[in-house]
Parts: C-alpha cells; sequence; structure tokens
C-alpha cells in the first residue's frame, strides 16, 4: 500500500505524518477501499490538509472518494471548478482521533494519480472551547500543548473536582464584626463553598444583623435550590436563605455559629453582609472564684 514515503502504514500514531492513495504517484488501483486511523494522545486533535489531490470526480462523489468521517466527502480534481475537492481546506477532528476512508469504483475514465494527504497533532484549547455551565473550569482555565489546568483566586482554595472554590475564614473572635460574601456587594464568585465561624467566650449569645442589600439567587417555587445561606448556633438552625429579603436579625442562643454559604455554577447576584454582637457576661470571670479544693 502506498509508495515508500507515505501511507504505508493503515494506523498512524505519530504527532504527524502522511498518507496517501496506493501507487501513488501512479494511478489508484479500481475497486478498492482503505482505511486509515489516525490517533494522537490525549489533549490533542488532528488536523489535516491534502497538498495534492486527483481523483475521478462524479455527482456527489459516488464513484471515487475520499472520505473523513462524517467531516467531509472529497472528490474531482483540483482544477476543474468542483466544490468537492478540498483546496486549502483542512479537517480538524474533535477528538484525537480521525478515521479517513479511500474508495475506488470498478472503472476510471482517464488516469487519476490520486492524493497526498498530511496531518499534525494540535492543541485543544479546553478554555477558549467550552464556556458558561459547560465550561471545565469555573474560575480560571489555562491552556497548555496538550492539556488545560484550573485554578482560582489568590487566597482560595480549588476542590478536586476542579469547580468548587473553598473557603473558610479565621475565626472570628471579637464580641463584635462584620463578615459577608467574597466581593460584596460586587457579585460572589460561582461555585463556593464558604465556611464563616465565630467563637465568643462562654456566657455570651451571638446577635446577627444582616444588612437589608441581600440578593442570593433563588427560585420562584423551590426553596433555594441554587445558592443558600444557613446558620447553625448551637443546636439551632436558621434558613437557608436565599431570594432578595434580608433575613433581618437573627438572635441566637449561642456563643458559637457557623455560617455556610454555597454558591452554584451560575447566575450573578450580589451576595449579603452582616455585623455580629455579642450580648451577655463572661462566665469566664464569675466561675473562676468558685473553685475550691478540699483536700
Ligand atoms: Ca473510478
Ligand atoms: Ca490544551
Ligand atoms: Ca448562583
Amino acid at each position: 500500500i502506498g509508495t515508500g514515503w507515505c501511507a504505508c502504514n493503515l494506523s498512524l500514531s505519530g504527532m504527524y505524518g502522511s498518507l496517501c492513495s496506493p501507487n501513488f504517484p501512479e494511478p489508484y488501483p479500481r475497486d478498492m477501499q482503505l482505511r486509515w486511523n489516525v490517533s494522537v494522545p490525549d489533549g490533542f486533535q488532528i488536523k489535516l490538509y491534502f497538498s495534492h489531490f486527483d481523483l475521478e470526480p462524479s455527482y456527489l462523489c459516488e464513484y471515487d472518494y475520499v472520505k473523513g468521517e462524517v467531516l467531509a466527502l472529497f472528490c474531482g480534481k483540483e482544477q476543474t471548478d468542483t466544490e468537492a475537492v478540498p483546496a486549502q481546506q483542512a479537517l480538524t477532528s474533535p477528538r484525537n482521533s480521525l478515521s479517513l476512508l479511500f474508495s475506488s469504483d470498478f472503472s476510471d475514465e482517464e488516469r487519476f494519480s490520486g492524493f497526498v494527504a498530511h496531518y499534525s497533532a494540535v492543541d485543544i484549547d479546553e478554555c477558549s472551547e467550552r464556556s458558561g455551565e459547560d465550561a471545565l473550569c469555573d474560575h480560571f482555565c489555562h491552556n497548555y500543548i496538550g492539556g488545560y489546568y484550573c485554578s482560582c483566586r489568590y487566597g482560595y482554595r480549588l476542590h478536586s473536582d476542579n469547580h468548587t472554590l473553598e473557603c473558610s475564614s479565621d475565626v472570628f473572635r471579637e464580641r463584635s464584626g462584620v463578615l459577608s460574601s467574597i466581593d460584596f456587594p460586587a457579585p460572589y464568585p460561582k461555585s463556593c463553598e464558604c465556611l464563616y465561624r465565630i467563637e465568643v467566650e462562654d456566657g455570651f449569645r451571638l446577635r446577627l444583623q444582616f444588612d437589608s442589600h441581600f440578593d442570593v439567587e433563588d427560585h420562584p417555587d423551590v426553596s433555594c435550590p441554587y445558592d443558600y445561606i444557613k446558620i447553625k448556633a448551637g443546636s439551632a438552625v436558621f434558613g437557608p436563605f436565599c431570594g432578595d429579603r434580608s433575613p433581618g436579625v437573627i438572635q441566637t442562643d449561642s456563643n458559637v455559629a457557623s455560617i455556610v454559604f454555597h454558591s452554584d455554577s451560575s447566575g450573578e447576584n450580589l451576595g449579603w453582609r452582616l455585623g455580629y454582637t455579642a450580648t451577655g457576661e463572661s462566665m469566664s470571670r464569675c466561675c473562676k472564684q468558685t473553685h475550691s479544693w478540699e483536700l
């Protein structure tokens, strides 16, 4: 099959290569079907073009043809005015393999020398190829030759699922403070899983007050299926909260609260902010004096 420099192999797996019709540049045999399977490593696709093309022309290429999977069907002579010759058109495979079929029928009206094709592996730009909810990364996407990787903003961790931004603050230990969604009042990032923890001395009770500006993605019928904020204080759970109505004031009976904020992979909402205060007495002061030791 083929002559010397090209197309001896029907299975090609190099990063580049050439293939041509059998006997090239002599006329190709009649009544023949040949299939080349080209494959390149994951993360690449195949670009193939023809440097020579001379096949028997026919209506809809029903006599002799070269077919690249569902991508293209070619026949005819380069110098003639047919639309079926590949000319400068390159075939690009969607994945890392390409199957090319050559077929000739039982007759030829004149001599046709066949074709020569060349392929090379080209990088798939995973970052620009898929966007929106199909995007491979929800935060930052970095393309490189043969692959891609995801990252997220400085100071945060990316979950091993490549999508979720994990954030957890230091524990808030002051008797009052303010916390908010990332970037508030600008839209919070998508795919976040954030944990905030407030811990003041025993005996105090935490009181949380949400800003009136509150905007967390919601759903008209289902309770907070997309994004939500949830608060746990002692044995009490508050929320989930979402929508555009501020939850207002939450009085807890606990000196410890954890606040979980979750956002899904879409939407643009402004988020939330809350201030907290601790009311009550520090127990540590009163109880230290009650210790007595009798030996
Ligand atoms: Ca023919
Ligand atoms: Ca790539
Ligand atoms: Ca969302």
